[in-house]
């Protein structure tokens, strides 16, 4: 046959199929693993794209750190400020979800390493565009999960921004994973069917697959694992990564239990600031001198001028109650926090703006990228967006912003501007 003389001439290294020798692979136990990526990558990318919209990214160049997103842009919508806890869902379900996938990810990347290493390199010329394709769907993968992962677990150390990085690569990826999901899904789907009728263990995979490359060892050694018990140890990995992670999203002892996730801060303490902070006012070079009650003025611009006021001044508006989440990107996030200030509307109306318009938000902060933000017209108008001044019946403590911080319902964490020094409405 052409394959034995082939191996006759290929005898060594991981070119020859027999170097394969794990009873484990084939197409079922790929199958399987296919099928979970097919449903949890799929979220990931839906999840992704809304929170690159939650960004405000149309109020360019503002917050869009994309430029020249061009149609991959073309899906953006206004994110709404209802219900309060979106993103914080979102955006949780993008991370931890993300995390569990890493170990169904790995071994499938392990069930098909086989294939890399198939000759000739190319049979045909489908055959080349299929394992280009492949480049992408593995090479964006790895890229997709690294990036991610390092985002949430260590900050942004990307040269450049993290956001065109990981968006443009979703793309790339999610292009090569919907030809790899068009080329392999029934396949993969008609081999759980046979699965789950039943068909025995081992000694019968009868791939649907062309035998060429066939998934399974030709030459076996013994099982140590049942095929059952090597999904189960995958499936277990998730779980556990799911189990130390998870409680990033929640307040109190839960939190406790996300070992694997660095809170983006200290430890929260008690007292009424005891909720995560991501940067601290030392960390984002506030000097207290700039925040004391004679230093500080808000600095509130539009359309019939500029007003200069106090921490005291802005007392003597009408202030609200709020009860509103963080929820970062990194994907942590705090149940409500009773927030207290003075509406964004308010505060527009006070430049001149009585309909709904947008706004750009400016910080004291000295240190690190992030110093402004800009917020559509809709969460302007909300009556829940707040210039906070108080939270949990306490002044802001200097982490959480004093003297002042924006708090907006549904919208990323980093769109909550804290130590804040100047508004400016309506010119976007
Ligand atoms: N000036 C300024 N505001 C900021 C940030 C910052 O680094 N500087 N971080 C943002 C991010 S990414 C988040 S998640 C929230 C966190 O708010 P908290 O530290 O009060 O929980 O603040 C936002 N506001
Ligand atoms: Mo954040």
């Amino acid at each position: 046959m052409a394959r034995s003389s082939l191996l006759g001439r290929l005898p060594r290294g991981p070119f020859a199929p027999d170097f394969w020798r794990s009873p484990l692979r084939g197409p079922r136990f790929t199958s399987v693993l296919g099928v979970v990526l097919l449903a949890g990558i799929t979220v990931m990318f839906v999840t992704g794209l809304v929170s690159y919209a939650a960004y405000n990214p149309d109020l360019s160049p503002v917050n869009d750190r994309t430029p020249g997103k061009g149609i991959l842009g073309f899906y953006l919508f206004s994110w709404p400020t209802d219900p309060p806890w979106l993103y914080r869902l979102t955006q949780g379900v993008h991370v931890t979800l993300g995390l569990a996938l890493v170990p169904v990810l790995l071994a499938k990347l392990w069930s098909v390493v086989p294939r890399l290493f198939t000759l000739p390199p190319a049979r045909s010329v489908t055959h080349a565009l299929e394992r280009i394709s492949l480049l992408l769907l593995v090479g964006g993968a790895l890229f997709e999960f690294t990036t991610g992962i390092l985002n949430v677990q260590l900050d942004y150390i990307f040269p450049g921004s993290f956001y065109p990085l990981h968006f443009y690569g979703a793309w790339v990826f999610f292009g090569a994973f919907l030809a790899h999901t068009v080329l392999k899904a029934p396949a993969a789907f008609r081999n759980l069917r046979r699965m789950r009728q039943g068909a025995g263990e081992a000694g019968d995979e009868d791939p649907v697959e062309a035998p060429v490359e066939d998934l399974a060892a030709p030459r076996p050694d013994p099982p140590t694992v049942s095929r059952r018990g090597a999904l189960g140890l995958v499936g277990g990995g998730s779980l556990l990564l799911v189990a130390t992670s998870a409680g990033r999203s929640f307040d109190g002892p839960l939190r406790e239990t996300a070992v694997l996730a660095p809170h983006g801060g200290p430890e929260p303490g008690s007292g009424p600031g005891a909720f995560q902070v991501n940067k601290t006012a030392e960390y984002a070079g506030i000097r207290p001198d700039d925040t004391t009650e004679e230093a500080w003025r808000l600095t509130v611009t539009g359309r019939t001028g500029t007003v200069r006021l106090s921490r005291a001044e802005l007392l003597t508006l009408p202030q609200h109650d709020v009860a509103l989440p963080i929820a970062c990107v990194e994907g942590w996030s705090t149940s409500d926090q009773d927030w207290r200030g003075v509406r964004l509307r308010d505060l527009a109306a006070l430049a001149g703006h009585d309909d709904p318009v947008d706004v750009f938000v400016e910080s004291l902060q000295l240190r690190g990228t992030w110093r402004h933000a800009a917020l559509s017209a809709d969460q302007v108008a909300d009556g829940r967006s707040l210039l906070a001044l108080f939270v949990n019946g306490a002044e802001l403590t200097p982490d959480h912003g004093h003297p002042a911080r924006v708090i907006v319902p549904a919208a990323p964490g980093v769109l909550n501007t804290k130590w804040v020094d100047r508004l400016t409405f309506g010119e976007l």
